[in-house]
């Protein structure tokens, strides 16, 4: 739980305010989404503390993490994104996010390490590939609600992020294509999965499999109510707009769409 400070009204009253937690994240991340909608959907209240590229390891640094998004909850820290859906379920009881039956939820468990995994890793780096001449676009979200001296250091330091996330991920035309058929994969698997007639991926409801699986498959469905900071899509380039036209054309696309439209409740 947050932790609460106490103070004395001019009654004499004790007044305890519940500080809210804080989310550390990249504006741009859909790992940061994958948090933030697991703390939206349970009405944890939290701050954003967004920050650029490089910047983001200061901040999360100080709490013994290294990539976003990174909890600060009172006492405690955690420094995954699983983690912190886990344990925004867990502050609410449970049963939300992961069902208790432990076959449910052994099912939602594997499902969601395949899309970390898998899924993000490759709709990043092909996401990436396509962005990467759009710097104005990229720096722009990049950019959203950071504090100013970030934002005015990223902008001389650009070129240098670019090439960081170039290296980092070793996107390459080749890698960006076959990083496309990963995504691809995983979105057939969806496919079968959904083919009989089910709403959500496990059981008959709403789980941190279905969560997991639209939020790291935003960055290639540009999905209305994404909120990570991105381009809208009559911004990308023809080409990367062709593959999310075709990808929201598949079962697994329509159903992110529908994750996102009727399930992404909560604070915005
Ligand atoms: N396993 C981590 C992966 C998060 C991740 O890959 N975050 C990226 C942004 S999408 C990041 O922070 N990259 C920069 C870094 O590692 O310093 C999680 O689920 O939280």
């Amino acid at each position: 739980m947050a932790s609460p400070s106490a103070g004395r009204t001019a009654s004499g009253l004790v007044r305890v305010a519940i500080k809210p937690a804080i989310l550390i994240t990249m504006p741009h991340s859909h790992y940061a989404e994958k948090a933030r909608w697991a703390l939206d959907r349970v009405a944890i209240p939290y701050r954003e503390e967004p920050h650029v590229p490089l910047f983001h390891r200061l901040a999360t640094g100080r709490h013994g993490g290294g990539s976003v998004p990174v909890l600060v909850h009172g006492i405690e820290r955690f420094v995954d994104s699983s983690d912190i859906v886990v344990h925004a379920d867990a502050v609410c009881g449970g049963d939300l996010l992961y069902p208790q039956e432990p076959g449910l939820r052994r099912e939602v468990e594997a499902l969601e390490a395949r899309f970390d995994d898998e899924l993000g890793p490759h709709t990043r780096r092909w996401a990436y590939a396509q962005l990467l001449p759009e710097t104005r676009l990229l720096r722009q979200a990049m950019s959203r609600g950071v504090p100013w001296l970030e934002s005015s250091v990223l902008a001389v330091m650009m070129p240098l992020v670019l090439n960081l996330v170039r290296s980092r991920l070793r996107i390459t035309p080749e890698s960006a294509k076959r990083s496309l058929e990963r995504v691809r994969g995983i979105f057939r698997e969806v496919d079968e999965r959904l083919g009989d007639g089910r709403r959500y991926l496990v059981g008959d409801r709403f789980t941190a499999a279905d969560l997991t699986f639209a939020a790291l498959a935003a960055p290639a469905l540009f999905p209305a109510g994404y909120r990570a900071a991105y381009l809208a899509l009559d911004e990308a380039p023809a080409a990367m707009r062709e593959e999310v036209l075709r990808l929201r054309n598949t079962g697994a696309g329509r159903f992110a769409l529908r994750l996102f439209s009727e399930e992404r409740v909560g604070a915005s």
